[in-house]
């Protein structure tokens, strides 16, 4: 019994070096371990062995199982390691010369006229600045001549967070931490998007973005910020067009006004578009509330300034003829891959 565990071992060890795939050593496996395999014949063996040496050959052809089997799974172990090197070597092979299929995507119609507006204003002198998202009160409000309580509070119905901050309601929000930040003299701009309870319809979303611009310096006067405005929507609208000022009402400023811009569609002669007026209302602005600059750290004896807010969803779809507001943020993507081809 004890040679013939010996010449079963030496065979198992002679046919294990050659098996080199998964089949091969599942073959082996049923050959040695299976119910009908050279191990079982070992055990069936064992009732000829005389007694008093039994237990000990018992103890021999386990310890042989136990070798098969551990031998067995580190082979299984090397051949998978090897199939998966071998795979990697031929079949995962990548063609860099193949044309791609994938689609080129484009700027949102909102992105595109941002840059623009920013490229304008980067040429006349203003720095770009960023806004939070998520704003203190005391910015959003407060910090704009609007205290608590003051029914203006009313017109930018808002989401309060649980921690007493709000989804910003206006990019003014950003303007005491401009002037802290620049102090006078100053130029900058800053869009971002806002947020509001609205009731949403073909021209109002809760989400939607404005631009913001302050100007802030030595006898800084309404002339200017016509200059700004009628440069900069002239060459966003790629037309020569006109400004006027009607009066508005904002706690941030004083005066304050609603400018109105030529209807770019009709010229200023009247259409379905700018309700045959020929003017189109785009942004409310005015001259920056001494307050505000006061609570900004400005010497307002010395200096003052004009603020606008620029309605940037408002533009895009003036810009691109846009009728329902929704689509902007409805992910469509036919209807936001226009602004490739335009
Ligand atoms: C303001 O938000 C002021 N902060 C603007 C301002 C800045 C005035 C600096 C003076 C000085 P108003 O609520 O009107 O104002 O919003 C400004 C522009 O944002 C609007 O003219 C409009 O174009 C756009 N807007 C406002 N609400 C919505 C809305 N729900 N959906 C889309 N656009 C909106």
């Amino acid at each position: 019994m004890k040679e013939r565990i010996e010449e079963l071992k030496m065979e198992f060890d002679r046919v294990i070096n050659d098996a080199n795939s998964m089949e091969m050593i599942d073959e082996l496996r049923v050959a040695f371990l299976g119910k009908k395999g050279k191990v079982t014949d070992l055990l069936q063996g064992l009732r000829d062995v005389p007694s008093e040496s039994r237990r000990e050959m018992g103890i021999a052809i386990n310890n042989f199982k136990e070798y098969v089997e551990s031998v067995l799974q580190n082979k299984i172990q090397e051949v998978k390691a090897l199939e998966l090197q071998r795979e990697i070597n031929s079949a995962e092979k990548i063609d860099i010369t193949i044309p791609s299929t994938s689609k080129k995507g484009s700027l949102h119609p909102i992105s595109v006229v941002q840059k623009e507006v920013e490229e304008v204003f980067k040429s006349m002198g203003f720095i770009v600045e960023d806004g939070n998202e998520v704003e203190t009160e005391y910015n959003n409000f407060d910090a704009v001549n609007v205290p608590r309580n003051h029914p203006a509070r009313d017109m930018q119905d808002t989401f309060w967070l649980d921690n007493g901050e709000v989804l910003k309601t206006q990019t003014s929000a950003g303007q005491n931490r401009i002037l802290r930040k620049y102090g006078a003299p100053c130029k900058v701009i800053f869009p971002g998007r806002c947020f509001r309870n609205e009731s949403v319809d073909a021209s109002h979303e809760n989400t939607f973005f404005q631009l913001e611009g302050m100007m802030v310096g030595r006898d800084i006067n309404v002339a200017n910020l016509i200059y700004f405005m009628k440069t900069m929507l002239s060459k966003v609208l790629k037309k020569d067009v006109d400004v006027r000022l009607r009066p508005g009402f904002f706690p941030f400023t004083e005066p304050s006004f609603e400018l109105d811009v030529t209807c770019p569609f009709c010229g200023g002669k009247g259409c379905p578009t700018c309700k045959h007026g020929g003017w189109i209302e785009l942004c409310p602005c005015g001259m920056i509330h001494p307050a505000v600059l006061k609570m900004g750290g400005v010497d307002t004896n010395k200096y003052q300034g004009f603020a606008f807010g620029l309605g940037l969803t408002r533009l895009a779809m003036m810009k691109y003829n846009i009728k329902e507001i929704r689509t902007l943020n409805s992910g469509n993507i036919p209807f936001l891959s226009q602004t490739k081809t335009r």
